[in-house]
């Protein structure tokens, strides 16, 4: 049955919107991971890559209340946090050595001003200058141009010019509107999204993709979601990284069950073979776990994420993963995976 998708892949033709369907809909898992592993190595050959970061959540007191969220809370509700710039600066300072990459991501806070989260920005490039600053996904982005008056472009300008040098994929679930009013009716259109991406890919600011996958969306929202990621990456190849995020389910208000391994391995597949233009696929070991994302890169992904540190958003939902591995146990990990462990920054720059 897959057998035209085979040869269009061996002749290295684009996948239409149909055949991704008809690759999400087979039974045939291990044929799939032996097509997505054919088109990796293609693009990054034995390589998969591992990065020494470390997460940081300023608040997560947020406006929208998605109900797939167990991070997030409301003003004055019990467990409501906010980080000073003194507790961001002291995260940053005792990160391991060796740390490349703080990844911050929080709430859309009611009253925190534009001028915070340039402060934030800038007390990470102070305390430590060399790090890069991989922060703010599009809801962000969207949130701080409506409360300082600036145009997206300009915020993300600002931005930049205080320290940004690449921006997370968080906060595009599913694109289709219909389930997105599902999930969190409150949070910017997928529209939306990709107008915040393009805009920092015109501002020369990479940044990464995800999905949401495994709860109330049909095989379809997932396949117009990689469609309207591959169209945009088309016209402007910003995109770095992209990142299926399994859905976990645990202390949120929307409930249900925890995506099968056999769905995970199959997204990190699909997606692999779909996004024929965006040159990671990164399998997230806090989501997946440790075993399920070594797999992962035997079906399509070439690249684990990274050591994270202190993780909150999918341990509030339930992770059964810890919080943290050392870039030797990731290196290990992709070793005994028969693949080549790279070290690298955010911006996939190789660290020798
Ligand atoms: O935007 C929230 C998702 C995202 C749940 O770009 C959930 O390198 C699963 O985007 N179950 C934040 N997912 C995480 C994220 C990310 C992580 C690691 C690396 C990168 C990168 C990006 O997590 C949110 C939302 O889409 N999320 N709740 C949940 N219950
Ligand atoms: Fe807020 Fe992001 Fe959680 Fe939605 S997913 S409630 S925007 S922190």
């Amino acid at each position: 049955m897959l057998s035209h998708i085979e040869n269009k892949v061996a002749g290295g033709k684009r996948l239409s919107g149909e055949e991704g369907l008809e690759l999400l809909g087979s039974d045939d898992l291990f044929r799939l991971g032996r097509l997505a592993d054919t088109v990796c190595r293609r693009i990054n050959g034995r390589k998969a890559y591992y990065v020494r970061n470390r997460h940081i959540n300023p608040t997560n007191i947020c406006l929208n209340r998605c109900g797939f969220c167990a991070f997030s809370r409301s003003k004055g509700e019990e467990g409501a946090y906010e980080l000073s710039l003194d507790e961001i600066a002291e995260r940053v300072r005792s990160a391991p050595g060796g740390t490349k990459e703080i990844h911050i991501v929080g709430g859309l806070h009611p009253d925190w001003p534009f001028e915070h989260y340039l402060d934030i920005v800038r007390t990470i490039k102070r305390v430590s200058p060399g790090v890069h600053v991989k922060a703010f996904t599009a809801v962000e982005i969207d949130h701080f141009s409506r409360i300082s008056g600036r145009s997206i472009e300009d915020t993300l300008r600002v931005l930049k010019d205080n320290g940004l040098d690449a921006m997370p994929g968080g906060g595009a679930e599913i694109f289709s509107q219909p389930t997105r009013d599902k999930l969190c009716p409150e949070k910017i259109s997928g529209e939306r999204w990709l107008e915040v991406h393009e805009a920092a890919h015109g501002a020369g600011i990479k940044t990464n993709a995800t999905i949401l996958y495994g709860h109330v969306e049909s095989f379809e929202d997932r396949i117009d979601h990689l469609m309207r990621l591959r169209k945009l990456q088309d016209r402007t190849g910003g995109f770095q990284a992209f990142i299926p995020l399994s859905y976990h389910p645990k202390n949120t208000e929307m409930g249900g069950e925890y995506p099968s391994a056999i769905d995970d391995l199959k997204t990190i597949a699909v997606s692999r073979l779909m996004l024929d233009n965006i040159p990671h696929i990164k399998a997230y070991w806090i989501m997946l776990g440790e075993k399920i994302s070594q797999l992962a890169l035997l079906f399509g992904a070439d690249d684990i994420d990274g050591t994270v540190i202190e993780e909150k958003i999918t341990h509030s939902a339930g992770a059964l993963t810890g919080e943290s591995l050392t870039g030797e146990q990731m290196a290990h990990l992709i070793r005994r995976a028969g693949k080549v462990p790279v070290e690298r920054d955010a911006l996939y720059r190789t660290i020798e």
